[in-house]
Formats: structure tokens, C-alpha cells, sequence
């Protein structure tokens, strides 16, 4: 195997690790090397920096070092660490979120002149299912109040629930939650709880900073609901569209311009104003103007406008690589800084946006919610100039691309099923699974990691689900991975799928209104849009009439990364779902913390951890999971 087959299985990143190379410049698969070997305190979680007194690191044998300056054992060290990277992602999501609620106050009230309500229909049904009145109020009364309504459950002060959680999971769960007192009344009152909690000299019991940290899971869980919902309304609600996906889709004839980053507030804006400027690219003698997208930037874009996919994660600076991206332009979150010393080497453009993101030595365009489309026409302006100054020496086109069926919105999917069932959509799945023709449901989600293979785990743990007849449905990078790599297509049906899941995708193909056939994995989103993936979930354990533990339904991160990823998978154990992470999580380092989260959290939630980094045995412990389920579920019909 040679060096770039074990940097990843993409070929067309494999292409431009070469070329990488040979100009010299260290990738991000480079700089993983050079931080071999990792130091063992810290990756099984002993390493404590809470204090200035430390890093203090555990010697389980040595006296006086088997606990930290403070007295802190590992298993307090081991707690604290794990919240903290949750509290890292729900703030990250749930900021999004409030960003997103922002912008539709500000639709509502008349200001923010670039937004409208796209999906007038959504915002109604959101406001029917959180409880707000809408007879007789016009769409802009309506847009404030659930807006004003979703900034409560960042700021609340007393101890009614988080309304997004309360509105959209099951009766089961919400009892549980209640029990357990880990139903959050405030994402930012949670978050800065949890904080202040792991403090040193505050709390040393394992158990208790765990809850907490489930509390603010199920506060990152709210930011992201809402942030699905809001985008939604201000954006359209994702219906199937067909695109192209991986490095090919760079045009060498056109303006190339990636979203990179999160927040879809610039990058739709991006995408709907590069439509309206096409003729200056063509007077500046491209052929028009070519969208891509990275991370869930890119999704979002890709489900509501079809954009392309160019790479995800791992593989962003290979995009600049290619030559042929005049413009990068990135919003917030998994976004490496090494982009702009890279684009040294090429004439790219990194343009920040945010004021909470900027990249020393880039080019920071300030996003203006009052003048969204003036800040996207001067930075498609600036990628249109540096088209100018390409130098074709340093071009290096990519062949590699895979056709894409996104955009697979929870709505969509019901409209799909509906095809089958007008009657009750979700029943169409529920009984397949019944019959035994599917074994379940996998939500495949997270990141790139490099400490494996880029999208290896990701391709093949979903090959091998698919070919024991799993429905899959994917978001973030995860679902980039299958973009990239033509799992989203229906050819690929064809070649994965086992004999049931291959029955109930052509059964429903047939029917279902579509341009094209179903592809093998349905594309939810962004990382945000594992909402939507829940909803599906508490669709489920209605329709079966059990709760969500019950239901023969498994999550994945094959390559998870962030502390988004991290709080997303606590979440998803929390509603009761085995969660399956391809690395080993830094909570080896206390037993009792490591047994809590991957055995003692069945008992209390029904979820639970599966860390396994082999695909192999990672597909099959899933697999066994999904099994246990389907077969209790038979029991008991
Ligand atoms: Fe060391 Fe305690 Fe400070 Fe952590 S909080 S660095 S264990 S003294
Ligand atoms: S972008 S959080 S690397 S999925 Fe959402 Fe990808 Fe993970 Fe970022």
C-alpha cells in the first residue's frame, strides 16, 4: 500500500497528495503524521488543564500522582474533559442556531430586506407544534413570535423545558429526561452551568458532571432543531435535487467559488447572488460562475440549491490545491486555518466572514445581515478579479466526480413514502422493518478524523450495512463521504444494496415522483440536520408504539473529530440510541467513566457507546444492535 492509499481512499485526494508533494507543501494528513506518537495522558483523558496549576497527569501506580495537585482522580479528570468538549459543540451549534433565529426576527419585523419566508408552510406548522396561535396573524407576526420563542431557549430563567426539545421527542423520552433532570430550560444557562461546574474545586463526581454534560447535549439537540427549522422556513425546506460531488466539479473554464464552513445566512446568499452575476464572469472571460461546497456549508447549499460538493473535511486544502478555486469563502467551524498559507502557494482567496472566525493574512469581508447581498456581489467581485490571475502552470484538473441524489429533508422522505402510503408515509419503514425486509434504520454522521484513513470507514461500514439490507440516511461529512465516493446515487443501489433493502428502494422508486430513482443512502443535511434524522426516529417509536430505545435504529460516526461530534453522539445516546464512534474516545483513562458511557448508559437511557475504529467489527456490532432490536420488535407484534 503506498503512503497516499493509507492517507485515504478517495482517488482524486490521492491525486493531490501527490502533487502536494512535490511543491512541498505539508497537508493536514502530513502534520497528523508528525504528531505520532500522541501522548497516552491525554488520549485516554488524564491530562487535567482546568487549572493553572496543571497539565496534571495521572500515574495510576505512582503515590501522590495517581490523583491530580488538587486531590481530582481520574475519573473526576476523565468527566470533566468529556462535558467540556460538549459544552464546546452545543455552544458552536446552538450559536448557529441563535443566528439563524436572529435573521427570522429580523424578516419578521421588516428589517433584513435580503431574507424572506421562503417556507411559509413550515413556519406554520413549526408555530402549531410548539403551541403559538396563528389564526388571524400575518406570516411576519407569525416569523417573530416562533423566532421570539426559539431566543427563549437560549436565555430562559425559570425551569420550563427548552421548547424544541419538549415539542419534537416522545412522550417516553421527555419523561426520562424529566427523571433524570437532565431536561435543559436554557441552552446558554446549561452551558455555562456545566462550566462552572468542572471549575476546580467544584464538583469530583463522575456521575453527577455526566448528566450535566447530557443536559447540555440535549441543549446542543435544541440549537439544532431549531437552527433545521429556521433555515427551513427562511430558506425552503429540502426537497431531491441531483448534483455532482468530489474534486472534478471544479471547472477550469469557470469562476470557482467553495462555501466552506456552517451558517447558510452568506452562503445562500453566495449561491443566489452568483446567479445574477454570471455575465461579469463572462466579461472577464470565464464561462460563468461555479459554486462548489465544503463541509455543511455545502450541504446546506447542495440540499436547497443542488451545489456541488468539491471535498469535505480532511481534504479542504486539496480543493486550493487543484489551481483552479479562486475563492474560498468560509463562514464558522471546521475550517483549518492552513487553507490561507496554502492559497500563498496559489493565487486562491480565503475571505473570512464572521467576526468570530478570521484567518491572519485573509481577506476578511464582514457578513452585513442589513446588506447580505451587497457583501456576497463584492465577494464574487473579488473571486471574479483573481479568475484573472490564475496561473495555468499550476493548474491540475481532476476527472474524479460522482453523480448525487440529495436533499432528503424529513418532509421529502414522508412525500416519498407517501408515494406508497398517502395514508401514513412513516408506516411504509416501520413495516418493512416488521417484515423483515429491512433490519433497521442507520443515521451515518460526524467528521473526518485523521488519525484513520480519510472516508474509509464512512465508505465501508455503510457498503457493508447496506448489503444486510440497513435504510441509511446520512448528513455532514459523513454524508459528503458518500457524495465523494457515489454512494448517493441509485446505481449504487444496484451494486451495494442487499436483496430486501434493494426491494424497498426500487418498490418505492417506482412509484415515487422523482426525476431520478432512490440512491442507497438518503442525504439529510448539515450537521445540524441530524435533527432531522431524530425527527424520523420519534416518527418511528410513534408509529410502533414504543419509545425511541425501542426502535431498530443505530447512529454511526465512523471518523468523528469535533466537539460537536462529541455532543451530538451524547444526544443521540440519550434518546436512546447505541452510537457507534470509529475511534476510541479520550475516557479509557477511568474505568468507571468508560463503563458509564458505554454500558451503564443503556440501563438509564437505552443509548449507549460502541468504540470501534476496525469497520469491520464496528459494522457488525451495529448490525447486532439493530438485530436485538428488530427481533424484540417482532416479539412483541
Ligand atoms: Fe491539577 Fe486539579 Fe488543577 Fe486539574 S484542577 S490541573 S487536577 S490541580
Ligand atoms: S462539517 S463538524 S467536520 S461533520 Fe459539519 Fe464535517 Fe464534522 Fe465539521
Amino acid at each position: 500500500m503506498s503512503e497516499f492509499e493509507k492517507c485515504t481512499v478517495d482517488p482524486a485526494a490521492r491525486e493531490m497528495l501527490v502533487k502536494a508533494k512535490k511543491i512541498g507543501f505539508l497537508t493536514s494528513f502530513d502534520r497528523a503524521k508528525a504528531q505520532e506518537p500522541r501522548c497516552n495522558f491525554g488520549n485516554s483523558g488524564i491530562c487535567c488543564r482546568i487549572c493553572l496549576q496543571g497539565p496534571c497527569r495521572i500515574i495510576p501506580k505512582k503515590l501522590g500522582a495517581n490523583k491530580g495537585i488538587c486531590g481530582a482522580s481520574d475519573y473526576t479528570i476523565v468527566a470533566r474533559n468529556t462535558v467540556r468538549y460538549i459544552a464546546g459543540g452545543a455552544s458552536a451549534h446552538s450559536d448557529h442556531g441563535r443566528h439563524i433565529a436572529t435573521a427570522v426576527l429580523h424578516v419578521g419585523e421588516g428589517h433584513a430586506k435580503d431574507y424572506k419566508i421562503t417556507d411559509s408552510a413550515k413556519l406554520l406548522k413549526v408555530a402549531k407544534r410548539i403551541g403559538l396561535p396563528t389564526e388571524g396573524k400575518s406570516i411576519n407576526e407569525v416569523a417573530v413570535a416562533v423566532a421570539s420563542e426559539a431566543l427563549k431557549d437560549f436565555g430562559r430563567q425559570d425551569t420550563a423545558p427548552c421548547t424544541w426539545v419538549e415539542s419534537t421527542v416522545t412522550e417516553g423520552r421527555k419523561k426520562k429526561f424529566k427523571d433524570t433532570t437532565i431536561m435543559p430550560s436554557s441552552i446558554n444557562g446549561s452551558i455555562a452551568e456545566l462550566l462552572h461546574q468542572t471549575h476546580i474545586g467544584n464538583d469530583a463526581d463522575p456521575v453527577n458532571i455526566i448528566f450535566s454534560g447530557l443536559r447540555v447535549a440535549l441543549g446542543d439537540y435544541d440549537g439544532m432543531q431549531l437552527a433545521t427549522d429556521l433555515s427551513d422556513v427562511l430558506f425552503g425546506t429540502p426537497t431531491p435535487t441531483v448534483t455532482e460531488a468530489n474534486l472534478g466539479v471544479l471547472d477550469p473554464e469557470m469562476v470557482n467559488i467553495c462555501v466552506h464552513g456552517h451558517n447558510p445566512l452568506l452562503s445562500q446568499v453566495v449561491v443566489d447572488t452568483a446567479r445574477e452575476m454570471q455575465e461579469e464572469a463572462k466579461a472577464a472571460g470565464a464561462k460563468g460562475i461555479k459554486l462548489s461546497g465544503i463541509c455543511c456549508t455545502g450541504n446546506e447549499v447542495l440540499s436547497r440549491a443542488g451545489v456541488a460538493i468539491a471535498t469535505n473535511f480532511a481534504t479542504q486544502e486539496l480543493a486550493i490545491m487543484t489551481g483552479l478555486v479562486d475563492a474560498i469563502v468560509v463562514d464558522v467551524q471546521c475550517i483549518m486555518p492552513s487553507l490561507r498559507s496554502l492559497s500563498e502557494c496559489f493565487h486562491t482567496k480565503v475571505i473570512t466572514t464572521m467576526p468570530i472566525s478570521k484567518i491572519p493574512g485573509s481577506y476578511h469581508y464582514e457578513f452585513d445581515e442589513e446588506n447580505a447581498v451587497e457583501s456576497a456581489r463584492a465577494i464574487i467581485r473579488l473571486a471574479i478579479e483573481t479568475y484573472k490571475r490564475r496561473d495555468p502552470e499550476k493548474i491540475e484538473r481532476q476527472e474524479y466526480k460522482n453523480k448525487v441524489v440529495a436533499g432528503f429533508s424529513l418532509e421529502a422522505i414522508l412525500e416519498i413514502f407517501a408515494s406508497v402510503n398517502p395514508d401514513n408515509p412513516i408506516s411504509v419503514l416501520t413495516e418493512a422493518i416488521k417484515a423483515g425486509e429491512l433490519k433497521g434504520v442507520a443515521l451515518f454522521a460526524g467528521c473526518n478524523n485523521l488519525k484513520g484513513t480519510h472516508n474509509q470507514n464512512h465508505v465501508e461500514i455503510a457498503k457493508k450495512m447496506a448489503a444486510n439490507d440497513v435504510f441509511m440516511v446520512a448528513t455532514g461529512c459523513a454524508g459528503q463521504a458518500y457524495a465523494m465516493s457515489g454512494l448517493l446515487t441509485p446505481e449504487a443501489v444496484e451494486a451495494y444494496a442487499g436483496p430486501g433493502l434493494k426491494a424497498f428502494l426500487n418498490r418505492i422508486s417506482a412509484k415515487a415522483d422523482l426525476k431520478t430513482a432512490l440512491p442507497l443512502i438518503f442525504h439529510m443535511g448539515s450537521c445540524v440536520d441530524n435533527s432531522r434524522a431524530t425527527s424520523l426516529l420519534t416518527l418511528m417509536a410513534n408509529e410502533l408504539g414504543v419509545d425511541t430505545p425501542d426502535v431498530p435504529f443505530v447512529a454511526s460516526a465512523p471518523e468523528p473529530m469535533s466537539e460537536k461530534a462529541v455532543a451530538i453522539g451524547a444526544w443521540n445516546v440519550a434518546m436512546g440510541i447505541p452510537v457507534h464512534i470509529g475511534v476510541i474516545a479520550p475516557t479509557t483513562g477511568s474505568d468507571l467513566v468508560h463503563g458509564v458511557v458505554t454500558q451503564i448508559a443503556k440501563d438509564v437511557f437505552g443509548g449507549y457507546f460502541i468504540m470501534e475504529t476496525d469497520y469491520a467489527k464496528g459494522t457488525d456490532k451495529l448490525l447486532a444492535a439493530l438485530e436485538e432490536r428488530s427481533w424484540k420488535l417482532r416479539i412483541r407484534s
